[in-house]
């Protein structure tokens, strides 16, 4: 079957899963050379086996709020591929989440798995559980009722969940007491543990930290460097405060944050005792960096716009999925921005894609630029079964060199005919490859 019959096949089944589409479309518009060159793939329905997820568990989740009423959520846990190692993959708890949501993830996450280079297939869950407003004890009675039903369907060596939006160390916290309970074991069964109970170090600044690894590896084949350079981040969670941190490191000046009410330009710089600020904001479940304006006074707050209208060098996207369209990337590309680097997952759409592309801007996708957040989640996962920490710099190290091997990889597999490398090319095409031969190896199961 051809690859165009094979999305118009799948859009049929799952009719209005835009995103859902919009990821399997990608990928599959990626891969269709390669997909025909080998018609042992063809032969063996790869795609068609590639594009479904093996299963899907949907279960509700009842809790008590404070005030005595009993609340109902929804939630999945999507089990994708587990052709290169068990489901692996976040949990998001956010108002928007659903199906599509996390097929898209899901599927994404096992391209972004296989260009780790470690063992580990796509998984990805998650609940319209809206963390925002709740207390500690709500959060906690919600994560335990969740836990109570996905318990029965994870384990160290079947599918191993972590954090994704609301979800971080506390929820990981809270989930990891409650499984730990119900299958009297203490395994590496969630990753973005505490540190005291079997977290790695450098896993909470992974996905910001490789995100700025990869886009350094991408400005050095232009003879460039974070040094002296503006940046847009957006977002202001767990994967834009390590960004902010790792290229402030590396020499630039982070200007901007952003959160749903707005962004927040300081043209001083985001770093320092002001990270610490945006993390206590994110801390406070409230969902706003207004209050950073009002905190630093030489910064400003611009409500409701997003922060691809500041003139700068890099953008680096760390907040959620379609947050960059195509006049955002027009603003940049006039505005003189030579490299986009995807923090987050899909949150550029594919029309600004094409335009930062024909532009010739250096671009990374989210599945090879934030897979440091999952690779990490993976030397996790090893120091659990050894039994053995490895120290910051051992991790950061091992991180540090995944990075530059996932670079190595869109080089080989994206670069085209005028040196441009296509970056979404090269990642879908390593990432697919991988999986594929896996599942010819091991048959139609
Ligand atoms: P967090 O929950 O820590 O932060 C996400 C932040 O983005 C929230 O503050 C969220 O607010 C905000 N946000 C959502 N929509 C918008 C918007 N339209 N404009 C501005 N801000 C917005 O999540 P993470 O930092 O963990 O995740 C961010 C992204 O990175 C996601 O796409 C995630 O899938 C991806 N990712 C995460 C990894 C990880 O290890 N955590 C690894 C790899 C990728 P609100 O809740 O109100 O929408
Ligand atoms: O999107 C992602 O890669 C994550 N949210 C991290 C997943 C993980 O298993 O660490």
């Amino acid at each position: 079957m051809k690859v165009k019959a094979i999305l118009a096949d799948l859009e049929k089944k799952h009719p209005g899963e835009v995103e859902y589409h919009q990821a399997v479309r990608e990928v599959l518009e990626s891969i269709e050379d390669v997909y025909n060159e080998n018609p042992r793939f063809a032969k063996a329905g790869i795609l068609q086996r590639l594009i479904e997820p093996d299963r899907i568990f949907t279960f509700k989740v009842p809790w008590v709020d404070d005030q005595g009423n009993v609340q109902v959520n929804l939630a999945h846990r999507v089990q994708y591929n587990n052709a290169i190692g068990p489901y692996k993959g976040g949990l998001r708890f956010h108002p928007t989440v659903n199906l599509s949501i996390l097929k898209f993830l899901g599927f994404e996450q096992i391209f972004k798995n296989s260009l780790t280079t470690l063992p580990m297939g796509g998984g990805k869950g998650g609940s319209d559980f809206d963390p925002k407003g709740k207390s500690d004890n709500e959060v906690m009675r919600f994560c335990q009722s969740f836990m109570l039903e996905l318990w029965k369907h994870i384990g160290p060596e079947t599918d191993v969940p972590a954090g994704d939006i609301g979800v971080g160390g506390r929820e990981i916290g809270f989930l990891y007491g409650m499984y730990k309970k119900l299958a009297k074991e203490h395994t590496g069964v969630l990753t973005g543990k505490g540190l005291n109970w079997g977290g790695s170090l450098i896993r909470p600044e992974a996905t910001g930290f490789g995100c700025v690894y990869f886009a350094n590896e991408m400005l050095k084949t232009k003879k460039e460097s974070f040094k002296g350079k503006k940046v847009a981040v957006s977002g202001f969670g767990n994967v834009a405060w390590g960004a902010a941190i790792k290229a402030t490191e590396l020499g630039a000046t982070v200007v901007t944050i952003s959160g749903p009410d707005g962004y927040i330009f300081d043209p001083k710089g985001i770093s320092g005792e002001k990270i610490n600020f945006m993390l206590k904001l994110r801390a406070s479940n409230q969902d706003i960096v207004e209050p950073y304006a009002t905190e630093f006074p030489e910064s400003t707050f611009h409500k409701g716009k997003r922060p691809w209208e500041a003139k700068v060098d890099i953008a680096l996207p760390c907040a959620t999925q379609n947050e960059l369209g195509k006049e955002d990337a027009k603003t940049l590309v006039n505005n003189g921005c030579i490299c986009v680097s995807e923090g987050a997952n899909m949150p550029c759409t594919p029309e600004a894609i094409e335009v930062i592309q024909q532009a010739r801007l250096l671009f990374a996708p989210g599945k090879a630029a934030n897979a440091g957040g999952v690779a990490t989640s993976g030397l996790e996962m090893t120091q659990n079964s050894m039994k053995l920490n490895w120290s910051k710099e051992e991790v950061d190290q091992k991180l540090h060199s995944i990075m530059v091997n996932i670079h190595e990889a869109c080089v080989k597999h994206g670069t085209t005919r005028d040196g441009y490398v296509d970056y979404v090319k090269g990642a879908n095409i390593a990432g697919f490859l991988k999986v594929a031969n896996a599942m010819l190896d091991q048959g139609v199961v």
